[in-house]
């Protein structure tokens, strides 16, 4: 008898079809007008031979031999063991971790996107088990948007993340603006994507409705397909990494032409004179011109003069994407792109402005913010210890050295043990060959997952880990006012148990178990959460009972209405009245407090930064292409790519390389063909796409596919498979955000024409009972 259950993931949510406790399909639900397809795919991942079945332990580990510095990590077997083996094994070394090194040397960052679930989440679970056992090292900030976290708050005030709450939203956009300007484009396959999860895709219908109310789009990007055909956006190729230069050029030309809007300059920012003065070159002998601007992006001195034209006389909006910010100096676009929006005169008017993140995710722009819901409840980490996110080789490497950070000096601690739940740090950090050597140097790393991926792999102790279709949950994606029931789909794998089991577990063999579970049950937890939220709403929810909501999977929360705190249509009206939280209370165009920093890659107004690699520095004369490793529009990260839907955009097993035919001619490379992208840092295998969406001089190669080193020990050996973090830098964009810089990496490639390895990715380690 087939039975339909909710599901829920970062993609969408769906129906799970279940026949006799086995998993048949999953489907799109029938409300979703832009149902995902990395959903259906889950499938082919449910029971492949790379679940993890049973708790294990690196075998060189077991043996006490050397359990730190030039350990086996990544090539030595698997014992399989039992879990009540596990569980001693991992509690013990907490103790003893603990004991000798103090709390911070055990790392509990564990960045990553885990599953969507309220209750389920593996960083809350996580660090609510480590806290109550006395804290651990954490990380700051995201791989995401790092360098934007730090920098926004100094330009703009409030919170990190709370620019998504203050820019126009797509409906305001559609009915308000003339032309939009998007930095980085505007990837609709990004959005198939909220963090947490979602009810329905709505960002395409949201773009749809702009472009039939006439909003005109530029697309400023390496590639054509940033933005989708319906928008017939006009393509403005740039050499990666130059955003700054075009944006200061749109500037400079606003400036001498007078078109700037001197009103909202004057009262509502600060430090436009000084920024003047370096933007006409008073101040370094460069003038800030189209010409000069030209000479950097790769665009044309009129295409920038005119923009700078059409963004003052219309009503437009300048979005930045996310990627243009994982770059050498990130912070800059950032900073200089609210600068820019600030002088066309569109800053604070109604759907135009500034922006950041549209069509990253299907969230931003689509709605300002929920109603709050409960999640697992965190408890105060006991040690205060944090390095920013990227920073984890660098830690594992150095301990002790001191780095800049935001007008800090942080000492990077010593880390004995690592436990990472949630995330894939051999698919997420820069330069993996690093990575690897720095890996070697703790005692112990303990990780839970659902499948052998390279991070399982590179682990001491594994414990297997449920699936969020094999759990009971429920979802709540970023700003989407949807709640929807997660109820299990199935049995967990093997003896794969959730992450909370597993610590409730743990903490019963430590002694806290009471304080960690709070005598809950899951399902109470999960029941808990609901009425919790439903609580927390009072009269103006009127959710569901949890009963009903369980019945009928999803609840609507109300909708949540402006003004938000830091609007700039409020600054814009009345600056006294309604100040920023910077410290002017205005748009921070020179920052005292940044300036006062002493970076000499930060300073105190945006400028033009070099990159460390680009296709104008001397490193091009040797690897004249830069690459571009952006999201894969085949999964989330490297989720699923063991998936249905993933494991058919592959090309012989290997991840596709998108290179412009000009690229690939000049080096005998045809469509098809298996090739080696390489540099200094190492080399991967991929299959080549050849496309004019790609511009000339630079290759696209997504994210995520399961690093798959042919000698894992070894630095520098060829990945089989395609991981594009083979080749990128593990350098921090400043000394300000100390954020991922991935996007600026220089590389070349060429037919592959040695015997093609098997890829060994989705394979199991050597495994013995
Ligand atoms: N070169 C390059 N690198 C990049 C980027 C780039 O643009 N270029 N982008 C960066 C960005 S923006 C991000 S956000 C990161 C993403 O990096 P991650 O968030 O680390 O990537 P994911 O693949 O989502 O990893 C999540 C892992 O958690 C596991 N998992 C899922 N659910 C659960 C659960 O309930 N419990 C447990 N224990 N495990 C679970 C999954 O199997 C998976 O292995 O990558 C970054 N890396
Ligand atoms: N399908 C899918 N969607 C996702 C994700 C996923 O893994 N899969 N991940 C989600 C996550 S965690 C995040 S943080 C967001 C990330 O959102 P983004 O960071 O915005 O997404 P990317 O796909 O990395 O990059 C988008 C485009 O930016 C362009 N770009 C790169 N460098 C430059 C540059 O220097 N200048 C200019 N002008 N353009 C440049 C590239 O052409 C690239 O295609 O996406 C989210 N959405
Ligand atoms: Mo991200």
């Amino acid at each position: 008898m087939e039975r339909r259950m909710s599901v829920a993931t970062h993609w969408g949510s769906y129906v799970a079809v279940v026949d006799s406790g086995r998993l048949v399909r999953i489907e799109p639900r029938g409300d979703d007008p832009a149902p995902s397809p990395i959903g259906p795919g889950m499938v082919t991942a449910a029971d492949d031979s790379a679940r993890v079945l049973r708790p294990a332990v690196r075998k060189g580990w077991l043996n006490g031999l050397p359990r730190a510095h030039d350990t086996a990590r990544g090539t030595d077997a698997f014992m399989e063991v039992s879990w009540d083996d596990a569980i001693t094994l991992v509690s013990e070394e907490l103790r003893r971790v603990r004991s000798q090194h103090g709390d911070s040397a055990v790392f509990g960052g564990s960045y990553g996107w885990a599953s969507a679930g309220a209750f389920h989440n593996a960083q809350g679970q996580l660090h609510r088990f480590l806290a109550l056992g006395g804290g651990y090292t954490d990380s700051r900030n995201t791989y995401s948007t790092a360098a934007l976290e730090v920098i926004l708050p100094h330009v703009i005030g409030g919170a990190p993340w709370s620019y998504q709450s203050r820019m126009p939203m797509w409906d305001e956009i559609a009915d308000n603006c003339e032309l939009v300007v998007a930095f980085g484009g505007l990837a609709l396959k990004n959005s198939q994507i909220n963090p947490g999860g979602l009810a329905r895709h709505q960002t395409q219908d949201l773009q749809r409705k702009c472009r039939a109310a006439g909003v005109r789009f530029v697309n400023i990007s390496p590639i054509r397909s940033d933005t989708a055909g319906f928008l017939d956006a006009e393509w403005l190729p740039v050499i990666p990494n130059t955003d700054t230069a075009a944006m200061l050029g749109i500037a400079h030309t606003m400036l001498v032409n007078g078109w700037h809007d001197e009103d909202f300059l004057r009262h509502c920012c600060v430090g436009f004179d000084r920024f003047a003065s370096y933007l006409t070159g008073e101040f370094d002998g460069v003038a800030k011109d189209a010409a000069w601007a030209a000479r950097i992006t790769g665009m044309s001195r009129d295409t920038i003069t005119e923009l700078a034209r059409r963004l003052s006389t219309h009503r437009s909006l300048i979005m930045v994407n996310y990627a243009i910010q994982r770059a050498d100096h990130g912070e800059q676009p950032i900073w200089m792109s609210v600068v820019l929006a600030a002088m066309a005169g569109s800053m604070g008017r109604h759907g135009c402005g500034w922006g950041a993140g549209y069509a990253t995710m299907d969230a931003t722009g689509v709605a300002p913010g929920r109603p709050s819901v409960a999640s697992i409840p965190r408890v105060p980490n006991p040690v205060a210890d944090f390095i920013p996110v990227a920073r984890i080789a660098d830690t594992l490497l150095h301990p002790g050295k001191t780095i800049d950070y935001d007008g800090r000096r942080l000492t990077l601690p010593d880390l004995r043990l690592i436990y990472w739940c949630g995330g894939n740090p051999f698919h997420h950090h820069q330069d993996l060959h690093r990575l690897t050597r720095a890996w070697q140097t703790p005692d112990t790393v303990v990780v839970h997952e659902a499948w052998w991926n390279t991070t399982a792999k590179f682990a001491d102790i594994v414990l297997p880990v449920a699936t969020s279709l094999e759990r009971d949950d429920f979802a709540a994606g970023f700003s989407d006012p949807h709640l929807v029931a997660m109820p299990k789909v199935r049995e967990p794998a093997g003896e794969s148990r959730t992450d909370h089991h597993i610590f409730t577990t743990l903490a019963s063999r430590l002694g806290y178990e009471g304080e960690f579970t709070q005598s809950r049950s899951e399902i109470e937890w999960v029941r808990h959460l609901y009425e919790q939220t439903r609580a927390d709403l009072g009269d103006d929810g009127a959710l569901p009972s949890f009963d009903d909501f369980w019945r009928n999977s999803t609840a609507e929360l109300p909708a949540l209405s402006g003004p938000f705190p830091g609007s700039f249509e409020a600054l814009r009206a009345d600056p006294q009245r309604f100040p920023l939280t910077t410290p002017s209370g205005r748009i921070e165009i020179f920052s005292e407090e940044i300036n006062s920093f002493g970076y000499d890659d930060c300073t105190g107004h945006p400028a033009w930064f070099e990159p460390v690699e680009w296709l104008r520095a001397g490193l091009s004369d040797r690897f004249p292409l830069h690459l571009i490793s952006n999201q894969p529009a085949s999964r989330l990260h490297s989720q699923y790519d063991n998936g249905g839907h993933s494991l058919k955009s592959k090309i012989r097993g290997r991840e596709p390389v998108t290179i412009n035919p000009l690229d690939a001619a000049s080096r005998g490379i045809e469509n098809g063909m298996i090739v080696r992208v390489h540099n200094d840092r190492g080399s991967c295998l991929a299959g080549a796409v050849l496309s004019d969406d790609v511009m000339p001089g630079v290759i696209q190669l997504s994210t995520g596919a399961w690093w798959d080193p042919a000698q894992p020990g070894q630095s520098g050996t060829l990945d089989r498979h395609g991981n594009p973090n083979t080749l990128t830098a593990d350098r921090g964009c400043s000394r300000l955000s100390q954020g991922p810089s991935a996007h600026s990496a220089l590389v070349d490639v060429e037919p592959y024409d040695g015997p093609l390895p098997d890829v060994l990715a989705f394979a199991p380690p050597h495994l013995e009972h």
